[in-house]
């Protein structure tokens, strides 16, 4: 055995390899931030993107960095940048991948990957395939001479496409000496895709007849930056505004806003969505959850759809005008068009509607169902709630609480809200929000999760703590995976399989060096309003619900289908 010392202070010899290109020209092309697990396959290109002046942040699992480079780009609406080692660095990383394949997040994964002749080795896996099969693009460097061109390229599809891609980085070619390149070219200006004038057209003769219209904002007006263009075409013909469940925020502090439509919707949006006889859906696609089940803009209702993709037309309900286009230029050019043709209407927009939308979901009357061994979830969601600064960031896992965060945590606009539920995964909440985190460090970010969740993301709570977050992690601890207690109990099903026995989630977090309360009662939050004023790294809350009380929204959820 030999103990062998790696002295900081003494000289680092870097050769100038084909990884140094990767890192440079990622860094030129303005990668700043790079989270990721290090391996022999991504060592050396991880570390020349840090050598260039990029800022890495170690995760403990692979699946968590790409979650975090996920919060990261949502919070930021940059494009998120993870590092991997090639095999099983990538395959532990490919829950995350999907989610931010289905959510369109613009992300570029960098994995390192075998030698083509390396038919041996055992970390070869057929990587294109693995990344392609759950919906990510694969990308690749093929050689000195392109190195430079393959990472932008690269870079620029997650950026133009909305898409992660994954940069495959065979260790030979990373190995090899740098070729002489051209120095590496600024990415052409990509403007929106632009709308057909007869398209907006045809949609603006819908708005202009519409008595009772309601525009609404998914994840595709969120990354368009549509908000404020939605906002202008509501006021001018006298819409309503909603988001679907992943763009909650969107629309936040305007006195037209409904909230989130669907089964998410409060009862005065509910009672208002039922009765629109147009809707213009902005990137979005108008699926179950949007609907309640056909519930909102169903057969009474004249639907128009814009999106940059044609695939998404009648994914879900056939629209009776289909529009091309970015959400924010088609929102323009609807106003627009709408302005040529006379005055502004005010349609739904009056003063009894908007005296009906000053309600807001805790204002609903509660029957509280707590006990002295468990605190009322909507108890718990509206003191914490009070009790954060309103500048703050909530990410989400999945899981039958999910609807507590969605009706009962206020945001203040889209980016903060970072719902990674595209896969409907759980296990990635943790790791999203300490992406969100970082992206702006100076506010505090929710964390809501379940115990199954949080469980599975254990080790990153060791992250969280060893880079300092201000991080809420605020979870549900109904000791029981209770989505699965909730859909089939009620069929009569022994539970054994989906409960466990009560764990002190308190204690696994204090041991990784957080702050931690266990919370049976809102009086038990008082170092919570502490922590708000003191400042300090990660707190977990330990709020614990009660297994066998199931939300309305997810009983009509599973009735749905
Ligand atoms: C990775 C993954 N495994 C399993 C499931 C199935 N599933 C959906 S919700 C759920 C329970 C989650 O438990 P928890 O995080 O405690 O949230 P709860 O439902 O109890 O509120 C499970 C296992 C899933 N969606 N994703
Ligand atoms: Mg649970």
């Amino acid at each position: 055995m030999r103990r062998v010392s790696h002295s900081p202070a003494l000289p680092v010899v870097v050769p100038h390899t084909v990884a140094d290109v990767i890192g440079a020209t990622l860094h030129a092309h303005g990668v700043e931030v790079v989270f990721g697990v290090v391996g022999s396959g991504n060592f050396v290109a991880t570390h020349a993107l840090v050598q260039a002046g990029a800022t890495f942040h170690a995760a403990r699992h692979e699946n968590g960095a790409v979650a975090m480079a996920d919060g990261w780009a949502r919070a930021s609406g940059r494009v998120g940048v993870a590092s991997v080692h090639q095999g099983p660095g990538l395959t532990n990383a490919m829950t995350a991948l999907a989610e931010a394949a289905k959510s369109r997040t613009p992300l570029l994964v960098l994995a390192g990957d075998t030698p083509a002749a390396a038919l041996g080795s055992n970390f070869r896996i057929d990587q294109h395939g693995l990344v392609a099969s759950v919906g990510a693009l694969a990308e690749r460097l093929h050689a000195p001479e392109t190195a430079a061109a393959d990472a932008a390229r690269a870079l620029q599809r997650a950026r133009v496409e909305r898409r992660p891609v994954v940069l495959m980085l065979p260790i030979d070619v990373q190995a090899e000496p740098a070729q002489e390149a051209p120095p590496p070219v600024a990415p052409a200006a990509s403007l929106p895709p632009r709308p057909a004038h007869a398209a907006v057209c045809a949609a603006a003769d819908v708005l202009a007849r519409a008595e009772r219209p309601v525009l609404v904002g998914g994840r595709g007006a969120v990354l368009a930056d549509a908000g404020p263009a939605i906002e202008a075409l509501g006021a001018r013909c006298g819409a309503l505004l909603a988001t679907s469940a992943v763009a909650k925020g969107l629309f936040a502090g305007l006195p037209y806003d409904l909230g989130i439509t669907g089964g998410f919707a409060s009862p005065v949006a509910a009672g208002l969505l039922a009765e629109a006889d147009v809707a213009v859906a902005f990137g979005a696609r108008l699926n179950p959850w949007t609907t309640q089940h056909g519930r909102f803009f169903g057969a009474g209702t004249t639907v128009v759809h814009v999106d940059v993709e044609p695939a998404a037309f009648g994914a879900y309900r056939p629209p009776d005008v289909a529009v091309i286009g970015d959400a924010q230029a088609t929102a323009l050019a609807l106003a627009d068009e709408l302005a040529a043709r006379g005055a502004a209407r005010s349609a739904w927009r009056t003063p009894e509607v908007a005296a009906r939308l000053a309600r807001r979901w805790r204002d609903e009357p509660l029957e509280d169902a707590g006990s002295a061994e468990h605190i009322d979830p909507r108890a718990l969601s509206i003191a914490v709630d009070g009790m954060l600064p309103a500048d703050r960031a909530v990410a989400t896992d999945s899981g039958a609480f999910l609807g507590y965060p969605a009706f009962y945590l206020e945001v203040p606009g889209p980016c903060d809200w970072v719902f990674t539920n595209g896969f409907q995964a759980v296990g990635l909440g943790l790791a999203t929000a300490i992406g969100t985190a970082i992206a702006a460090p100076d506010r505090v970010t929710v964390a809501a999760v379940g115990d199954g969740g949080l469980m599975m993301a254990l080790p990153e709570l060791e992250t969280a703590v060893r880079l300092g977050l201000r991080l809420l992690v605020l979870v549900y601890d109904d000791a029981a995976y209770g989505a699965e207690v909730h859909h089939f109990g009620p069929m009569g099903y022994e539970l054994g399989t989906v409960r466990f026995p009560d764990a002190d989630l308190a204690a696994f977090a204090r041991a990784a060096g957080a702050q931690a309360i266990t919370v049976r009662e809102t009086a038990d939050l008082a170092p919570l309003a502490a922590w708000v004023r003191e400042g300090g790294g990660p707190l977990l809350v330990d709020g614990k619900v009660d297994p066998d009380v199931c939300a309305d929204w997810l009983t009509d959820a599973f009735r749905g289908g």
